[in-house]
């Protein structure tokens, strides 16, 4: 156990990397990884890394400002993390944190629970009460087309995914069906498939084309419709035959809190970035908990293999690693499980080299 000290500096740093190919879904495709890099240094000299995917560049410098101009709240804090969390989400209370400002927070609550991870010896999986074993995880394709997502899952066969989700929700639901058929082909009777219309759908088109996709045997069916209207998602839920995904978009545990009470959905998968970070993260889980319903993640595989390790009703890892190219280690595959270091921390650390190539 090494002295903690308390918050002294947050670095912050912004990269453009790109994702290539990129991930292209029905509600818009991203082909640049906007990062914001986060490193929180103690008074310990520990220094605690977490960063941001803020999906377009047009939200890299306010996040990354944001982030900064969080430094002046909690510098000669102790590391603290939930204490630290609440503090700040009281601070922007008459702003109100949904979107960019717990986006920040969460940045920022990841990098803490690294360094505190860092002063306990433990990875962070097991300060947060789990054991390392490797995590179940899912490959997440980038395509939409037939073609390329059948040629995406050919070297993630050989890693040892069983698992594989894609975005649908073309404008002709042929051609998603065409491609789930492909999929279907390419991986046998016994793999799981998973399709994400990443919310682009109306509630009367989800009506129209669910009936269809409840034939296929699919894994789930994830965000047909708008993520905020919880009502919908229950009466869209109540209808299907295949299991409901949702939670990337849930901003905090109160978004969580709204959708188990709708019954919006029958799986999670919270995003660490939007949840609340590791703090939001591990009361969402409670609830999920509480409620019986299985949690998968959100991208961010690095640090959500570790939430995952300690939360209950665990299911998959999202394996989307758009953050690779900058990380001194990228997450580790095995047979299709995230293999984690039994070393101190959350994993993060940079590859200064590309990060200075790819600075934004
Ligand atoms: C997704 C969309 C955009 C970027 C990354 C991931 C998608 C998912 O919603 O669930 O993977
Ligand atoms: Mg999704």
């Amino acid at each position: 156990m090494r002295e903690v000290g308390t918050i002294q500096s947050i670095r912050v740093r912004t990269c453009r990397v790109p994702i290539d190919p990129p991930v292209e879904t029905a509600s818009g495709h991203v082909p640049i990884a906007p990062l914001v890099l986060i490193d929180v240094e103690t008074s310990a000299g520990i220094i605690g890394h977490s960063y941001l995917f803020t999906y377009t560049p047009l939200a890299l410098k306010p996040v990354a400002e944001l982030v900064a101009g969080m430094e002046a709240l909690i510098k000669g804090q102790p590391v603290a993390p939930a204490m630290l969390f609440d503090m700040l989400q009281q601070r922007f209370r008459l702003l109100g944190i949904e979107g960019l400002v717990l986006m920040a927070i969460s940045g920022i609550d990841m990098a803490i629970w690294d360094a505190l991870a860092k002063s306990a010896g433990l990875p962070l999986a097991r300060l947060l009460g789990g054991d390392i074993r490797p995590v179940p995880a899912y490959a997440s394709l980038r395509g939409m087309s037939a073609d390329s997502i059948v040629r995406e899952a050919e070297p993630l066969l050989e890693q040892g995914f069983t698992a594989f989700k894609f975005k649908i929700g073309m404008p002709d639901p042929e051609t998603d069906l065409s491609a789930i058929a492909a999929l279907r082909r390419k991986l046998g009777p016994k793999a799981k498939i998973m399709v994400d219309f990443n919310q682009s759908l109306s509630v009367a088109e989800a009506k129209r084309r669910l009936p269809t996709l409840d034939d296929l045997g699919l894994n789930w069916i994830e965000e047909p419709t708008l993520s905020t209207d919880f009502a919908s998602q229950a009466e869209i839920r109540r209808a299907a035959r295949t299991p409901m995904q949702a939670g990337e978009n849930w901003w905090g545990p109160q978004d969580a809190a709204k959708s188990i009470a709708a019954g919006a959905t029958d799986l999670i998968m919270p995003d660490l970035m939007k949840i609340g970070g590791i703090t939001g993260w591990h009361r969402t889980a409670a609830l999920a908990e509480a409620a019986g319903l299985p949690v998968s993640s959100h991208i961010f595989p690095e640090v959500s293999a570790h939430a995952l390790l300690a939360t209950s009703g665990a299911d998959m890892l999202e394996y989307l690693d758009i953050a690779a190219p900058v990380l001194a280690r990228p997450l580790r595959i095995k047979k299709g499980c995230a293999v984690l270091d039994d070393e101190p921390g959350n994993g993060l650390g940079w590859n200064e080299a590309a990060v200075a190539r790819f600075a934004a």
